[in-house]
């Protein structure tokens, strides 16, 4: 057997932001031109006309401030709503496979590794841009690594599974090197036109190296993995590869992007994070004042408070529990790790601390650190 440790991380962040107040002027823009384009219908009660976003419920309900995305143009466009983003060839690299490669070559460099040296990546997120090949396989190409490579999806807890699935071939030998990897285009896929939840998602990809601790000069040793589902539907998507199939095919339905019960996600998602975590520190006889930071999922700041509270159980030292959503928003699997990725670099050897996100599924996912 061997010790899985992390060893490098890498952020990808696209070049284009897009504030709250941007976000609003162009949702009103939406609104009012539905309403204007439908007003028969919402006079005659058919239709419910579409109300105004506010920047202050935004900031308020999420402490989102801002967001990246691959594309503004489209996204801000008041009579389109979603990203503008190229066709590309067979033969060039996607979309995702390019992120992705750009947070993969930053966490190769931080380990001081090549891409020829990894034997495992998996490409885990939300999302995938096509079926088949898998993303996962052309970033292996792309990157000039051997072994093999897949894709999966457990939603905004694919890192964390990613890790954990990762760490557990390390430490079993089957692995040398993996690259978990994060490309996260929520833009693709979430309802922009929506004014409950067109402010909460942003664009990113992280990556994780993982290596035998054993060969390893510096970084966190992967001490444990904790996962764990429990079907729900408040979290939601319906499109997929039988959509053509349906009877009304191609029609844009509502539910062909991200649907959520937010305020039940709230409520439910809380007490299971809490008892997860609990349950994960009291497997490995640890304390949760041995922790010196936590790096939680970035979907809600009042969450974030309110899961540090609990665990800790004390108000979180700032530091303590670092949030990043408030210039990425939500990013789904990346959120945990661009926290880790940004506020890990004061660690101290014997420091521990700890990985979780959680999100639809519903899913949970934790991965304890130790420095070394
Ligand atoms: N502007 C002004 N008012 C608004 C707006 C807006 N934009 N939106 C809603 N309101 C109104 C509502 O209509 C409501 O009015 P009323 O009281 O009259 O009915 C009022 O404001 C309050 O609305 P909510 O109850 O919805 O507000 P909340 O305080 O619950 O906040 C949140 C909404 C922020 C969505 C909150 O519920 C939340 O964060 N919940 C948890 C969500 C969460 O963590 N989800 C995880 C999803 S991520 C995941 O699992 C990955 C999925 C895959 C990625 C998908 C990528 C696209």
């Amino acid at each position: 057997m061997f010790t899985a440790a992390i060893t490098g991380t890498g952020v990808f962040t696209p070049p284009e932001v897009i504030t709250n107040d941007d976000l609003v002027t162009a949702f009103n823009a939406h609104a009012d031109l539905f309403n204007a384009q439908n007003a028969a219908a919402i006079a005659a009660g058919v239709v419910a006309a579409k109300e105004h976003s506010s920047s202050e419920f935004i900031l308020k309900a999420s402490g989102i401030e801002r967001r990246y995305v691959m594309d503004r143009t489209g996204v801000l466009d008041p009579a389109r709503m979603y990203p503008r983003l190229r066709q590309r060839s067979d033969d060039e690299p996607g979309i995702m496979a390019e992120m992705a490669v750009d947070a993969c070559t930053k966490a190769l460099l931080q380990a001081g590794r090549e891409g020829a040296e990894v034997d495992l990546e998996i490409c885990a997120a939300s999302n995938m841009e096509r079926a088949y090949p898998a993303v996962a396989i052309e970033i292996q190409r792309l990157l000039g690594a051997g072994g093999f490579a897949f894709d999966m999806n457990v939603a905004c807890s694919s890192a964390t599974f990613g890790i954990h699935a990762a760490a557990d071939m390390i430490r079993a030998g089957s692995v040398r090197r993996a690259l978990v990897v994060n490309p996260e285009i929520t833009s693709g896929h979430l309802e922009w036109r929506d004014r409950d939840c067109h402010f909460i998602f942003g664009d990113v990809a992280t990556a994780t190296l993982i290596e035998r601790a054993e060969e390893a000069g510096q970084g966190f040793t992967i001490r444990s993995t904790r996962c764990a589902t429990e079907f729900s539907n408040n979290i939601r998507n319906n499109n997929g590869f039988l959509r053509r199939s349906r009877p009304d095919g191609l029609a844009d339905r509502r539910d062909m992007q991200f649907m959520q019960e937010g305020r039940k996600v709230f409520k439910e998602v809380l007490p299971l994070v809490v008892a997860h975590i609990g349950a994960h520190l009291d497997a490995d006889g640890i304390a949760p004042d041995r922790l010196k930071r936590l790096w939680l999922h970035q979907a809600n700041k009042t969450m974030n408070d309110f899961i540090g509270r609990k665990v800790l159980g004390r108000d979180p030292e700032p530091g303590e529990q670092p949030n990043i959503l408030q210039d990425y928003a939500n990013t789904s699997s990346a959120g945990s790790i661009i926290a880790f990725d940004a506020f890990k670099d004061d660690f101290a050897p014997g420091e521990m601390g700890l990985i979780c996100s959680f999100g639809a599924g519903y899913s949970v996912g934790s991965v304890l650190l130790e420095k070394f």
